[in-house]
């Protein structure tokens, strides 16, 4: 059985749905990966428009600005992230989303506030509360590494799997972005194939962070260690235009190519190689 794909819809914002679940199923997708806004969607068009035109929420890429830091060192702030954490959960239930994302620290955090061990444990203690309302309304949970210019906290897959070891969870798992994995692995496909079962979730992007085809990241070593860990989850398009603060793009609603541009091509570019694996 192939992959089944999906897209990140953060450089479709300002569009409304219908369009967005055309775009995709025109294209050849399956999935579609929501913003963790719930209040930018009614959740009954929602399932209503991915049943007529075949598409599954797999994902809500949850947005961590400043007010939303689940290793703050004050008690309050954590409190709030989780809350809004725990609103992503019941967005997921309320379009049967399977997965969504989590990352400890917000975007643009490029310094601690706290000792190491301290924000070790802030991260374990929040992303288990997390993943327990999840598991109360059905989800999963992903752990998402970005790059340094994004957070200090969590760089590497091996990282985020430091955290997982240390949560009792059996709906928590791994995600791997190739954008950063870009930046900080020194080998993406190796780095896939150490995660194994636990890699959960994935966000694929070339080096330029544009459509898979468009930079010089080599997808068929990747693709092929996701076939080799026989990854079941969607493979998701997180395709974002060249801005320092990647939710810029929800403000700009700019990015002409990574409509119908960048769709179509991704997935071409993907299905090809995949036909070439192994
Ligand atoms: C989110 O999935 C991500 O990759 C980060 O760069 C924040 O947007
Ligand atoms: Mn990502």
């Amino acid at each position: 059985m192939g992959f089944k794909y999906s897209y990140n819809t953060i450089v479709y914002s300002g569009e409304d749905y219908l369009t967005q679940v055309k775009r995709l199923n025109k294209f050849g997708y399956e999935g579609i990966e929501l913003v963790g806004e719930p209040s930018w969607y009614d959740f009954s068009e929602v399932n209503k428009f991915n049943l007529e035109y075949n598409i599954k929420v797999n994902s809500i890429c949850s947005i961590f600005t400043a007010e939303r830091d689940l290793i703050h060192p004050e008690k309050s702030m954590r409190e709030k992230a989780i809350e809004y954490c725990k609103s992503i959960a019941d967005m997921a239930a309320a379009v049967n989303s399977t997965t969504m994302i989590v990352a400890p620290s917000p975007v643009g955090k490029i310094e601690a506030m706290t000792s190491e061990k301290d924000e070790m444990n802030y991260a374990i203690d929040s992303i288990q509360k997390v993943g327990e309302y999840a598991k109360s309304v059905g989800t999963n949970i992903s752990i998402e590494p970005w790059n340094r210019y994004e957070t200090y906290f969590i760089n590497r897959l091996e990282q985020a799997e430091k955290i997982l070891d240390n949560l009792s969870l059996d709906n928590a798992g791994i995600h791997g972005d190739t954008f950063h994995m870009s930046i900080e692995e020194a080998n993406i496909a190796d780095a896939y194939k150490k995660m194994g079962k636990k890699l959960n979730h994935c966000h694929l992007a070339d080096s330029n962070r544009a459509a898979p085809g468009t930079g010089h990241t080599d997808f068929k070593p990747i693709l092929q260690a996701l076939k080799d860990i026989n990854f079941s989850n969607y493979i998701t398009m997180e395709l974002i235009p060249p801005v320092s603060d990647p939710f810029a793009c929800v403000r700009g609603g700019k990015a002409e190519e990574f409509k119908d541009n960048y769709t179509e091509q991704s997935i071409n570019h993907l299905k090809k190689i995949e036909s070439q694996l192994k």
